[in-house]
């Protein structure tokens, strides 16, 4: 198949790129870099050292022999996007490219606005692109298990079953997101669900959850090869920062209680779960929604697997919560689709913990201790005067 990669430059989209193209696909690669000057922003960066996009894709060509093509641009110009897709003429659409980072959106007005203006208005560019282009095209857009919110119901995939006052419909499953980039996950999935059912578009929403790990197959063939590595407290995120704090011996940071529960699931099936999606498409005019999460732990116990699979001593610190967020709450999701598609998870294991422990001491050198404190509080319209922006 012919697969365009929206935001191929990232943590998740690189990977995916190049076991899409392990796989025998056709890659194509769209991105503006901006994820490398949110790093610039916030004087941050990569625990692991990362190639530019053009090194990137010519290591690719040297150690697989495959060509992955390049079309530098925004998804928020019109043009860029119309051009990409007549010019690849792709089957199907995997997008990835959105501002990811809840803290980042909740910094203050300014972020908050670029965030839903960059994932919203982007991805209806895509969708109309696709509407005037060529209907067929499989989209595989990235949601995220945080659309849900923690409902005191168990969470469907994508939609529910309804019955009141005694009459029965089949639902969008309710969503109470907790950051405005969640909410922007949210007002995509809405404008998607409404391109399928006007312009028979085929949607798949991949309502992902917390992905940890670095390394793939292929990203380990060279370093070149390298996908990055948050650990700062706005792109960090929470399995990826404790294994961090465990190997330079600072404690890890549980948010409030830990009892919050989310979901999870291993880098090397995000990208197995972007293959079935595109190689299983959506019907015409079907809006399908796919929880891509294989299994959920409360944010003590992900601290908890983390000390035991590490050699030395890893302790834990309950910091104040700068989230607002439940404590204490229900958390059941299915998550069964992708695995009746064939998807065999790899489980949270002191395997690849052990892995990651490896990466990180050999990278350790390069963190910078002050970006791992949090500075966005939630509860605070601006947090200019904390973040270094
Ligand atoms: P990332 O920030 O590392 O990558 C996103 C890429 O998109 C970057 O390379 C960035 O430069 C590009 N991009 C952003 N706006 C763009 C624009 N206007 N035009 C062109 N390119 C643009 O993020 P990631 O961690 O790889 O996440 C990828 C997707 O998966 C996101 O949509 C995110 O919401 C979703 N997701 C991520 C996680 C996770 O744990 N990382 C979990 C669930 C869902
Ligand atoms: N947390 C800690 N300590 C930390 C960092 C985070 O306890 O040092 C807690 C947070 O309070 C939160 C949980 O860990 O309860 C998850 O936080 P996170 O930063 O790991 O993840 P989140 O903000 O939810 O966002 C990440 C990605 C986002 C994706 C989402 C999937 O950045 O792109 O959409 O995970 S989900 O959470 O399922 O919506």
């Amino acid at each position: 198949m012919r697969i365009l990669i929206l935001g191929g430059d990232g943590y998740l989209g690189w990977p995916t790129a190049l076991y899409l193209s392990a796989k025998g696909h056709d890659v194509g690669v769209l991105d503006n870099g901006v994820r490398r000057q949110y790093d610039h922003e916030l004087g941050s960066g990569s625990l692991v050292p990362i190639e530019t996009l053009h090194e990137r894709v010519r290591a690719w060509r040297e150690v697989s022999g495959e060509t992955i093509s390049l079309s530098p641009g925004d998804h928020l110009d019109a043009d860029v996007v119309y051009e990409a897709i007549g010019g690849f003429a792709p089957d199907a659409i995997v997008h990835f490219a959105e501002q990811r980072a809840a803290p980042y959106s909740m910094i203050d007005r300014k972020h908050a606005v670029y965030t839903q203006t960059n994932n919203v208005v982007g991805t209806l560019n895509v969708m109309f692109a696709i509407g005037e282009t060529n209907r067929d095209i499989h989209l595989v857009k990235l949601g995220t298990m945080g659309e849900y919110g923690t409902p005191n119901i168990d969470i469907e995939e994508g939609w529910l079953d309804v019955t009141h006052k005694g009459r029965s419909d089949r639902v969008l499953f309710p969503k109470r997101p907790g950051s405005f980039y969640h909410l922007s996950k949210v007002h995509d999935s809405h404008n998607l669900e409404f391109g399928c059912r006007i312009w028979d578009l085929r949607v798949t929403d991949l309502n992902q959850g917390i992905v940890y790990g670095q390394e793939t197959e292929q990203t380990a063939l060279d370093p070149r090869l390298a996908t990055r590595f948050d650990y700062d407290a706005v792109f960090g995120t929470v399995l990826n920062r404790f294994a961090i704090q465990a190997v330079l011996g600072r404690p890890m940071s549980v948010y409030g209680g830990g009892s919050q529960t989310r979901a999870i699931l291993d880098i090397r099936d995000t990208v197995e779960c972007v293959r079935l999606a595109c190689e299983t498409p959506a019907d015409a005019g079907e809006f399908r929604v796919f929880n891509q999460a294989t299994e959920s732990y409360s944010l003590a116990e992900m601290a908890g697997v983390v000390a035991r699979a590490f050699p030395g001593e890893a302790d834990v610190e309950y910091v104040d919560n700068p989230r607002v967020e439940a404590e204490n709450h229900h958390f059941v999701f299915t998550h069964t689709a992708l695995e009746s598609l064939g998807l065999r998870p790899h489980l949270l294991s002191d395997t690849l913990l052990t892995s990651m422990f490896d990466i990180i001491e050999r990278n350790k050198g390069r963190v910078d201790l002050d970006a791992l404190r949090p500075t966005v509080d939630w509860r605070q319209p601006s947090n200019l005067s904390t973040v270094r922006s």
